[in-house]
């Protein structure tokens, strides 16, 4: 098993609803390890930029006008197979189609408003990650 860095984000709803503790609550019993932290409003610019790869889609103005309507928590978690891990206590995308006992499954709104954000692979980590934070800024705990 690899130990790996992904980037999650709680989204403007968890925030919003009262659920960062609740979501780091999940990703810390499932063994993931919080190393970098920070909360902010993120700018249409950063909102776009964070989410290129989808620029061509047909929900990226909704979803970028989502994403800058109020405050994510941007953190950097650690530990064995960290993506993986991460993707599983989230669940799928879509709230309606996630595994039951995922955080999307119990407290996502909707397939836009769906809580939580990690990344999809160890490479797109790297690059999420270097987004938001310095090599500074975080702490390893392994
Ligand atoms: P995930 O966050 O599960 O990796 P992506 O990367 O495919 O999903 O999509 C990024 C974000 O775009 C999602 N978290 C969701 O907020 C939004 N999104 C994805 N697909 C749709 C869709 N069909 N309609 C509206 N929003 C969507």
């Amino acid at each position: 098993m690899a130990l790996e860095r992904t980037l999650s984000i709680v989204k403007p709803d968890g925030v919003t609803r009262n659920l960062i503790g609740e979501v780091i609550r999940r990703l810390e019993k499932s063994g993931l390890r919080v190393v970098g932290s920070r909360m902010l409003r993120l700018t249409t610019a950063q909102a776009e930029g964070f989410y290129a790869v989808h620029r061509e889609r047909p929900f990226f103005r909704d979803l970028v006008t989502y994403m800058t309507s109020g405050p994510v928590v941007v953190q950097v978690l650690e530990g064995e197979n960290a993506v993986a891990k991460n993707r599983e206590v989230m669940g799928a995308t879509d709230p309606k189609k996630a595994a039951p006992g995922t955080i999307r499954a119990d407290l996502a709104e909707s397939i836009e408003a769906n809580t939580v954000h990690g990344s999809d692979s160890v490479e797109n980590a790297k690059v999420e990650i270097a987004y938001f934070f310095k090599d500074s800024e975080l702490c390893a705990r392994s």
